[in-house]
């Protein structure tokens, strides 16, 4: 049996990344058991505050953002991180070699459903011996030394690529242990699956509107094949979708608020998404460039996405 310590330990990672992979994992373990306990522990619904974005935070936001703050601030490689749920930066050790963004909990509308939700994180490294600012983390995607979620849905399952193909481990709590169940994911380049959030059809550009429409029209239309529509309302569920079975996700800008790029977050979900996604062969675009080659400008940064089938992404772009 392969696991997540035994393939990393054979693997040229160095031992400090490994250790943070080790910080990360074991956390959402933690994580994984607070979410089973659920409304029996009393920590559904709302925490009753907006984070930075204006979102209205959950108490399992919350508590998942604090676990992992605590833990991977108190591991000695740790030099910074940056939450969806913390305003700022966090500083952590000047000596420490690795910057870490992170979604706590990804789909938090999906916890009191008791639906798909994931945590999802990139990793950068960085030299020097500086305190850590916000500057600091204004990296580019393709920089990313490791991206990952962890899934919280029947089975927890870890997904993972340190820029050498992506695997997918499901935790053993028997054995508390992540073993590899699949090796060297790879997307297939043509899908009938889309998923888009199908009630903003109407804010969304011409462009977008004419390429769903076509999908839509399935056999009898321009595409001349008939599409299937997901949409699990955890970006983390629908990525790892495409990751087994192949599809296209896409959440574009729309003109609700003009004002914002798009929905999602560059720092921590599209930019580990989108390594993810090309790693297993797939591409992740916004409607005009290539995600990982995005300059960031500040860390809560919104994008417009558009992952998954290499041909279907290529398709939809040429709208
Ligand atoms: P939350 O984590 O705030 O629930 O948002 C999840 C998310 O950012 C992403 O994971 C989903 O794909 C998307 O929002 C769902 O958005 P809709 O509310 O439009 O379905």
């Amino acid at each position: 049996m392969q696991t997540l310590t035994s393939t990393l330990a054979a693997s040229s990672i160095p031992n400090s990344l490994q250790e943070v992979l080790h910080v990360i994992t074991t956390t959402c373990v933690d994580i994984s058991g607070k979410l089973q306990q659920g409304a029996s522990a009393g920590i559904l619904g709302a925490a009753g505050n907006e984070n930075v974005q204006g979102e209205e935070q959950k108490k399992l936001d919350v508590i998942s953002n604090t676990m992992l703050k605590d833990t991977l601030s108190a591991c000695s490689h740790v030099r910074a991180i940056a939450s969806e749920e913390e305003d700022d930066i966090v500083p952590a050790h000047t000596t420490g070699s690795y910057l870490v963004a992170f979604d706590p909990l990804d789909g938090s509308s999906n916890i009191d459903i008791n639906a798909m939700v994931g945590t999802i994180f990139s990793i950068y490294h960085q030299t020097g011996e500086n305190r850590a600012t916000e500057a600091d983390f204004l990296i580019s995607g393709k920089e990313q030394v490791a991206a990952g979620y962890v899934l919280y849905g029947p089975s927890c399952m870890l997904v993972l690529s340190c820029g050498d193909g992506v695997a997918m481990y499901t935790y053993d709590p028997t054995e508390h242990v992540f073993v590899l169940t699949q090796d060297k994911v790879t997307i297939t380049p043509d899908t009938n699956e889309f998923a888009i959030n199908m009630s903003n059809q109407r804010f969304w550009s011409q462009a977008m509107q004419n390429y769903v429409t076509d999908l839509v029209l399935g056999a009898e239309g321009p595409r001349e094949k008939n599409f299937n529509m997901r949409w699990v309302a955890a970006m983390v569920g629908d990525v790892h979708r495409i990751l087994c079975r192949g599809g296209i996700f896409i959440y574009p800008w729309d003109n609700k608020d003009p004002s914002r790029a798009g929905k999602l977050r560059l720092m921590y979900e599209a930019n580990p998404m989108a390594m993810l996604i090309e790693q297993a062969g797939g591409k992740a675009f916004t409607h005009t460039e290539r995600i990982l080659d995005i300059e960031p400008k500040e860390i809560h940064q919104r994008v417009a996405v558009i992952l998954g089938a290499a041909n279907e992404v290529d398709a939809c772009l040429t709208y």
